[in-house]
């Protein structure tokens, strides 16, 4: 047993330093791996990877879990002012949802050995990046609607791909999140439902509400494909299973009959229906107002990081007190 335990060793050793040397062994570990990835099995977190597939996955899946976490800000603005009881135990339910969400989004990135305090820490310093849309305000209930609706019916669109990522613990995350994210889609197209069907006034803030995040939504599939550094790597790794444009584009196909369906107008002149390719055309996204936001000049950047910040420091208490608990349940199980 233990001479075996050295022989594993020593040939992980090897492994290694031929990785590290860039020797032959390395293009067969790489090979190797491919091919797993090929043939659709599931790659594990004890299972070797090459280094830059680890660190892909660490981005995306930390940006993913920062994003629900920052994700809560916009709609939980709402959660005073909702304008029923039952209204705000579904808003309630929801962005305890999201919370849920980061949670398990940090612990399948704390699999491939980064730790949650760094996540954090490369978040609030404003070294990793989070959804370019939780950058924009939220001035009207009809903006809850719209959220639900666009907001979690893009990011529908982007991770029921994801549930078949070649990463196990991120596909299988991805699995109850989707559950939860169709509910949050279908509770904000009911509020757009019932604002388009009220009042002249309803009706105007829910066309506001599709005005102001409409393209928003649209750029958060990210850059077009021409400018994404990171797809065609992660398409070949199977992380991302459909191009940015792609995805863009089906959200696009299943929404604008929704928006008519509403009765409501999609804010793009050249939206347009191609009976050739069966796919709608629609116009040019503002790729000057997405790099702004990135850059963290969007409407309400600075305001969310600033709460996230506040947040963070009024919660330190519980994980003090988290940390204690933890110590005296050892002590007491050591004893
Ligand atoms: N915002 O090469 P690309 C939710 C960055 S939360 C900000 O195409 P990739 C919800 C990208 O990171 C939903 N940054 O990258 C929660 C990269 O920068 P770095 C969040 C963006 O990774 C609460 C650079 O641009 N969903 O549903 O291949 C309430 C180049 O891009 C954005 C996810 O996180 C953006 N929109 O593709 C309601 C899904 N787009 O890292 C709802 C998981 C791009 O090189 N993530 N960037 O500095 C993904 O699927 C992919 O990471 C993306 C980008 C499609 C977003």
């Amino acid at each position: 047993m233990y001479t075996q335990g050295l022989d594993q060793q020593s040939s992980e050793d090897k492994k290694k330093s031929a990785r590290d040397s860039g020797s032959s062994e390395d293009a067969a570990a790489l090979a190797a791996f491919q091919k797993r990835v090929e043939a659709e099995e599931k790659i594990e977190a004890k299972d070797w990877m090459p280094d830059a597939y680890r660190r892909t996955l660490v981005r995306q899946i930390s940006q993913h879990a920062h994003s629900e976490i920052i994700g809560m800000q916009p709609e939980g603005n709402w959660l005073t002012r909702a304008p029923s009881l039952k209204r705000k135990a579904i808003l309630l339910a929801k962005v305890q949802d999201e919370a849920g969400h980061g949670l398990y989004l940090y612990s399948a990135a704390e699999t491939l050995g980064v730790s949650r305090e760094q996540m954090v820490a490369d978040l609030l310093s404003g070294k990793a990046k989070y959804s370019s849309i939780f950058n924009y305000p939220t001035l009207t209930w009809a903006d809850i609607g719209a959220i639900g609706w666009l907001v979690d019916g893009a990011a529908i669109m982007n991770q029921v791909p994801l549930c078949r990522c070649s990463y196990g613990p991120y596909a299988r995350a991805m699995v109850r999140v989707c559950k939860e994210e169709s509910f949050h889609q279908r509770q904000g197209f009911e509020i757009m439902l019932e604002l388009s069907r009220g009042s002249e006034q309803q009706k105007a803030m829910a066309q506001d509400a599709l005005d102001r995040w409409w393209w928003p939504s649209l750029m958060m599939f990210g850059p077009s494909d021409t400018d994404s550094r990171h797809s065609a790597q992660s398409m070949a790794w199977k992380i991302k299973r459909f191009s940015n444009d792609e995805l863009r584009q089906k959200f696009v196909d299943v929404t604008v009959p929704q928006a008519q369906f509403l009765g409501l107008r999609v804010p793009d002149d050249k939206l347009r229906w191609n009976d050739a390719t069966e796919h709608y055309e629609f116009g040019e996204i503002d790729w000057q107002e997405f790099h702004d936001v990135l850059a963290g000049n969007g409407p309400c950047n600075r305001e969310r990081m600033a709460k996230r910040r506040r947040a963070h420091d009024e919660g330190a208490w519980v994980r003090e007190a988290a940390e204690a608990y933890a110590l005296k349940q050892a002590e007491r199980q050591a004893a």
